[in-house]
């Protein structure tokens, strides 16, 4: 499969990894939108939060777990932001599940 996420959740594609662990990988996005933005995705294959089932749903768990450790590591003492595009309404770029990590400074009320 021809996944740049896949891709550099297996360090065929370099990045700047700010965690890891046998099922989850969270490294800095290129395009940063904050002073922290980090993405946090699963290192099996899944397309977008649309196709989060009850088989594969575990990983999710497990990224929502190490979401406040990333932060805590990354001085988000203030609060932060999670988010994930899915789909085409959404301007989802990348079709492997993702989550945005976005802190550091005042976040704007803006959502959409
Ligand atoms: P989204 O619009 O939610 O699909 O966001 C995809 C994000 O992925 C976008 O913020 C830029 C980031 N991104 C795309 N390609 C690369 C890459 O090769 N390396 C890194 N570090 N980030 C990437």
């Amino acid at each position: 499969m021809d996944c740049i996420f896949c891709k550099i959740a297996a360090g065929e594609i370099p990045s700047t990894c700010v965690y890891q662990d046998e099922s989850i990988f969270a490294f800095r996005d290129i395009n940063p939108q904050a002073p922290v933005h980090v993405l946090i995705i699963p290192r099996t294959h899944i397309c977008c939060a649309d196709a989060i089932t009850d088989e594969n749903s575990d990983v999710v768990a497990k990224i929502f777990a190490a979401i406040p450790k990333i932060a805590k590591a990354e001085g988000l003492t203030n609060g932060y932001r999670v988010l994930t595009n899915c789909g085409e309404d959404a301007c989802q770029t990348v079709k492997h599940l993702h989550f945005h990590l976005l802190g550091g400074r005042k976040l704007t009320e803006q959502m959409a």
